[in-house]
């Protein structure tokens, strides 16, 4: 199974600024997590980041017949952009939205998410731990949909 695990704006900046947030690892350790994982899955992980919501739209775009499912933490833009919606929605891709903090938790402007509904599912707060956790599940739902 090829993944590919997009993340939006700012999250290059890891483990730079608010590590009480989201921590003190960097966006070099979540790709070095996520591989390991993915390794031991058995699947294949890609990565995109990106500050620019059309280049997001691009890679959501390109992955149509590559990848078979989608991680994505579209960050600031989770709670922005119909642009993503419509883009995962256009692909299909099998997706997981991803949130690094609990967004339950935090501002009102953090709780309207436009990617949810073009999602199988949702992970939050679990740190990158969730990401691990949205590829087991992007696993679980190909190996039912081939049970079919
Ligand atoms: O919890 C998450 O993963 C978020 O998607 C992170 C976004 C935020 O806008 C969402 O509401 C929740 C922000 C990412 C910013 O990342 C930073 C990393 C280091 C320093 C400052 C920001």
């Amino acid at each position: 199974m090829k993944i590919l695990v997009i993340n939006g704006p700012n999250l290059n900046m890891l483990g730079i600024r608010e590590p009480d947030i989201y921590g003190r690892q960097t966006y070099q350790d979540l790709i070095d997590l996520v591989k390991s994982a993915a390794d031991r899955l058995g699947a294949e992980a890609a990565f995109f980041q990106s500050n620019h919501e059309g280049d997001l739209v691009d890679a959501i775009q390109e992955a149509y017949g590559c990848f078979d499912g989608i991680v994505i933490n579209p960050a600031a833009y989770t709670h922005t952009s119909v642009a993503l919606l419509d883009a995962l929605k256009a692909v299909g891709i099998p997706t997981v939205e991803v949130h690094i903090s609990d967004v339950r938790e935090r501002e009102d402007f953090r709780q309207i998410s436009y990617v949810r509904s073009a999602c199988i599912g949702t992970v939050m707060g679990e740190g990158f731990d969730g990401y691990v956790k949205a590829m087991e599940m992007l696993i679980e739902h190909g190996k039912r949909r081939n049970e079919a």
